[in-house]
């Protein structure tokens, strides 16, 4: 039997897309720079015009699962990161936009078998926003870790089951073109 485990050494064979939010950019566009600071120190080429990493900006969070499930249909995508904030106004609308990005994320992932990695700041004020993109840590980076380690640990499993029959999930790598994935193959992992 096995123990599969992910790695931080294997990242430079990876690819990631990053979907995140314009609303409360204040905070999205710091947890974007944490996370850009991981990738790149772990050897990932964040330059949007390099191989290894594409952006998608939407408007706001609520926006976010719709993106990133469509991203991790392409099947190019080792795991997805999603940067949002909500923040808690005086009205429901965060209970809303925060309940249904983290329902849409975690079902984005559950369909496609891409790792979508929740990166959504769900707090009661700005402050305590601020605080978590930068202020006292950034969990940008924390979301970047999560990523590299789920890219890993996925393609490890994917390459064990690379000789039994497809099941369904996009296999990063592949560009669907309308066919259903063929059987893995160990080549097309890291
Ligand atoms: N979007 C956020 O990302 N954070 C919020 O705090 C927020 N609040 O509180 O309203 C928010 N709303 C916008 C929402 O995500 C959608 O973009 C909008 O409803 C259009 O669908």
């Amino acid at each position: 039997m096995a123990v599969f485990e992910g790695n931080f050494a294997s990242s430079a064979s990876c690819r990631f897309a990053i979907v995140l939010g314009r609303f409360n950019d204040l905070i999205t566009g710091k947890l974007l720079e944490g996370c850009q600071d991981c990738l790149k120190r772990h050897g990932v080429d964040t330059n949007p015009v390099g191989d290894q990493v594409d952006y998608a900006w939407v408007p706001g969070s609520f926006e976010i699962p719709l993106v990133a499930r469509q991203l991790a249909l392409t099947g190019r995508y080792h795991a997805i990161i999603c940067l949002g904030a909500v923040i808690r106004g005086q009205t429901p609308h965060f209970d809303y936009v925060a309940a249904e990005v983290a329902k849409g994320v975690a079902a984005a992932g559950f369909q496609t078998g891409v790792p979508i990695v929740f990166g959504v700041l769900t707090t009661d004020t700005l402050q305590q926003a601020l605080e978590r993109a930068g202020i006292k840590a950034n969990h940008g980076w924390d979301y970047a870790m999560s990523a590299l380690e789920m890219a890993s640990l996925m393609s490890q499993i994917h390459s064990v089951n690379s000789n039994l029959p497809h099941h369904g999930a996009v296999h990063p790598g592949r560009i669907l073109t309308g066919q259903p994935p063929a059987v893995l193959t160990p080549e097309a992992d890291l």
